[in-house]
């Protein structure tokens, strides 16, 4: 199986709560190495640019206001099979119907403030990373 990348991203739902620390620790003994890390506050603006597939949806407004609404921590992470095995760390988009043990479910509160992000693909990952990280900051694999 290929080295992957994958944006992670924690939610100001989880980051206001203090829970960023524990989300890298658990993420790096699932083995995923942080190729490059940030704190920010998105502008209303840089969230739509983020989730721009997701404007036509119905909680396109409610997930802006969600995002822009305090700091995030983006995380460029690498490991073999990344955006599977990382899907599996975080568990379902609904807190409430993710796995025992998963990070939606440890620290999610509802569909909207799920705690994190994940990238669903290599090439979304691709253009994800892009988004926060110019390509200085994350080097290439040896
Ligand atoms: P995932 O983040 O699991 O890939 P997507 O791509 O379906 O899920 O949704 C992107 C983001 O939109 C989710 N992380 C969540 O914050 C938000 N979202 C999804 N469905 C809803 C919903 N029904 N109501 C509010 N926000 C939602």
């Amino acid at each position: 199986m290929a080295l992957q990348r994958t944006l992670s991203i924690v939610k100001p739902d989880a980051t206001e709560a203090g829970h960023a620390g524990a989300i890298v620790a658990r993420l790096q003994q699932e083995g995923f190495a942080v190729k490059a890390l940030r704190q920010l506050h998105l502008t209303k603006e840089q969230a739509e640019g983020f989730y721009d597939v997701h404007r036509a949806r119905s909680f396109f407004g409610e997930l802006v206001e969600f995002m822009s609404r305090g700091p995030i921590v983006v995380i460029a992470l690498e490991r073999e099979d990344a955006i599977a095995k990382y899907r599996d760390v975080i568990g379902a988009t609904d807190p409430a119907k993710a796995a025992e043990g998963t990070i939606r479910k440890l620290y999610g509160t509802n569909v909207g403030e799920n705690a994190v992000h994940g990238s669903d693909a290599v090439e979304t990952a691709g253009h994800e990373i892009a988004y926060f990280f110019a390509g200085l900051d994350v080097r290439p694999s040896a």
